[in-house]
């Protein structure tokens, strides 16, 4: 086998890889081979939050320890190792948290902009979606127009970030039962920063010293994200930009265009690439390539940014996270244009060994040796013409070492909650009755989460294909969002045709009388909150439950890397989801942390944590905890019915 296939499944990749080492360029691949994972750090033993330290309390290898020696296994300042593990993993909620929460918080700026007409170029695409946001937020309505009542819902959302009492607005939104439960446990976040900056507090050096303590407050900080900052980016970039519906498009490096310029589009928040949406298509821009003798301008997204702009306009994507420096290896991208989050600083480095401009566009997110352009979303058609304008002039510094690798893959995107709502029930008697129904029946067995990032330290793209296409065939709907949606999306899982390829029978029986492929996407890292919506949706419509937690669903990411991740992940367990990691498991250090995390947590919130690196293996965990949520609604029987009908049918057929 040749290295490069080592080191992803997909051939786009493999042949990137092996024309950068050819180049001599360096990609993530290359220093994830040179720089191995430190072990303490890894699995939460090192505490570097004061200078009496950093303080290491690996777990003793190759022998048992006694209570004697675990004892003394402390920091200086004495603190334990269930301590310093608890501290670390709830620092990484509390960064994911305001990662969200910090985009959130734009967006909620930005739609007050908006309606305030401060925003030029922008206005309300769905007004549906904002007069249902003020019903539920209680703003009066009236005969007032569009804007004035947007202006009301996004002082009351931008309010969210400093609240300092009371409860989030959105958490009404969960089931009944699960509001009680997250008041009881003194879990019910009061506003978004608040929870982020105890967080901080409790871990610093000499605060909360009491694992379990730690961990339960780290529910509150996630709490924040999942049905706070990651909701209301959501909900509002739907206001603003259009709620998706499903939408064509194709993925992979193969969507650049040898005779266009092409421009990358990479990081999370929306605003600056509808402009440049825009922007791209205008004549004068596209007269202006053509002067540089370019056929056009080809825009295509990475990451997030990427998910974002197919959901809304059907914007290809030229690929996930680990492909964000190979995207610069085929030598015909113009521009790398970037926000904030899962931006490579490594991406100048490989631009630097071809033509192409690496643009930072966000005054919090600036790399050295990048040219920094500020879009101003009070100013943004100039602001994404003037980025455009640079990455046109940068045509004509195109080398002849040009290879685009001609891997591009259908995909079906755009499924929000309000898609899928309709497209289950129609317009008129839109809800999730026929899923319920079906997963009643036995025919959906249950409803899965496979979400996050890639990580060089897994086969680029493995994880996640393994795990969604073993969760199919045994008839698991599955649910995407993020850089793992993308790898299935490569993969062609995500066309509706995939459903009689891939599906088990039941599955593939509702995906074609519906018309959707069996793996959905979802959107971007954030939206994992319509995942969050959909589940509760399950419970209200009902006979599944009273709770989330009583649903045959489950969750997963197998390739994740970012703080994100854990912020999610932490989340959907406090909202009762089952949830399972790969790659690595950062309390592994603290076998008592980790017990309460796998353990305990499942008494508390009916939701628990897991790890299995082996994706096969951890789909069958999740299985395993659908056919237990299945048995405790007694709807196991129906399921072995259904199966018992296929064998006959089988049986009937071979006579
Ligand atoms: O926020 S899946 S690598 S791009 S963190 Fe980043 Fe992970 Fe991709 Fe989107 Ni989410």
């Amino acid at each position: 086998m040749a290295e490069a296939e080592t080191k992803s499944i997909d051939q786009a990749t493999i042949e990137m890889i092996e024309k950068a080492a050819s180049d001599g360029a360096n990609t993530v691949f290359d220093r994830a081979e040179a720089m191995k994972p430190c072990p303490i750090g890894a699995e939460g033993s090192c505490c570097s939050i004061c200078a009496m330290g950093p303080c290491r309390v690996p777990l003793p290898r190759g022998k048992e320890e006694t209570p004697e020696e675990k004892r003394k296994r402390r920091g200086v300042c004495g603190a334990t190792v269930e301590t310093i593990a608890a501290r670390n993993f709830v620092r990484k909620i509390a960064a994911g948290t305001a990662s969200h929460g910090d985009h959130g918080r734009v967006m909620a700026r930005f739609f007050l902009a908006v309606a305030k007409g401060e925003a030029p170029g922008y206005q309300i695409k769905d007004e549906q979606k904002l007069l249902q946001l003020a019903l539920e937020l209680g703003v009066n309505i009236g005969d007032r127009s569009n804007e004035e009542i947007a202006v009301d819902v996004a002082q009351l959302l931008i309010a969210e970030f400093g609240k300092q009492e009371g409860e989030l607005l959105f958490l009404k939104r969960a089931p009944l039962k699960r509001q009680e439960l997250w008041r009881k446990l003194g879990v019910a976040p009061r506003g978004i920063d608040i929870e982020v900056v105890e967080a901080m507090h409790r871990t610093h050096m000499g605060t909360d010293q009491e694992y379990r303590d730690l961990l339960n407050n780290g529910v509150k900080v996630a709490l924040a994200d999942g049905w706070g900052g990651s909701m209301i980016a959501t909900e509002i970039q739907d206001v603003i930009f259009g709620t998706p519906v499903p939408v064509l498009s194709q993925i992979n490096l193969g969507v650049l265009k040898e005779d266009e310029v092409n421009i990358i589009i990479h990081g999370h928040e929306p605003q600056l690439v509808e402009m440049m949406a825009i922007v791209a298509q205008d004549h004068e821009m596209i007269e202006y390539a053509k002067s540089k003798g370019a056929k056009g301008i080809n825009l295509a997204g990475m990451c997030c940014t990427a998910n974002e702009m197919l959901m809304r306009h059907g914007v290809p994507i030229a690929g996930n996270f680990l492909q964000q420096e190979l995207v610069i290896v085929t030598g015909a991208v113009e521009a790398m244009v970037v926000d904030v989050q899962c931006i490579m600083q490594g991406l100048v480095d490989t631009a630097n060994c071809y033509h192409t401009k690496v643009i930072t566009t966000d005054p919090r997110a600036k790399i050295q040796g990048a040219t920094h352009m500020e879009f101003s979303e009070h100013n943004a058609f100039e602001s994404a013409k003037a980025i455009i304008t640079a990455a046109v002039d940068n045509f004509v510094n195109r080398g002849k070492n040009v290879r685009i690798p001609d891997n591009k893959t259908d995909m079906i995107a755009g499924f929000s909650h309000e898609t899928i709502n309709y497209l289950l029930g129609g317009l008129f008697r839109a809800s999730y009755r026929p899923l319920n129904d079906n997963i009643i029946n036995g025919r959906i067995r249950g409803v899965a989460g496979v979400v996050g990032c890639n990580n060089p330290r897994v086969v680029h793209d493995s994880g996640n294909l393994a795990m969604v296409k073993e969760l199919i065939k045994n008839d698991v709907l599955v649910l995407q969002t993020g850089c793992m949606a993308m790898a299935s999306a490569k993969a062609g899982l995500m066309v509706p045709e995939a459903a009689a390829e891939y599906a088990g029978e039941g599955l593939a029986s509702v995906c074609e009388a519906v018309g959707i492929p069996p793996v959905l996407h979802l959107g971007a890292c954030i939206d994992n909150t319509r995942i969050l919506i959909a589940a509760t949706a399950m419970v209200k419509d009902g006979g599944l439950g009273d709770d989330i937690s009583d649903l045959p669903v489950a969750g997963a990411a197998p390739e994740w890397m970012s703080e994100k991740a854990l912020a999610i992940g932490h989340y959907f367990v406090g909202s009762g989801v089952f949830t399972v990691f790969g790659v690595n498991w950062p309390t592994i250090g603290s076998k008592e942390v980790t017990d309460y995390l796998f353990k305990d947590f499942e008494e508390i919130y009916g939701g628990k944590w897991a790890f299995e690196p082996d994706p096969i293996k951890a789909a069958h965990l999740m299985i395993e905890h659908i056919d237990k949520k299945r048995k405790a609604l007694g709807i196991d029987k129906a399921r072995e019915r259904v199966l018992y009908d296929m064998e006959m049918r089988r049986e009937l057929e071979a006579v």
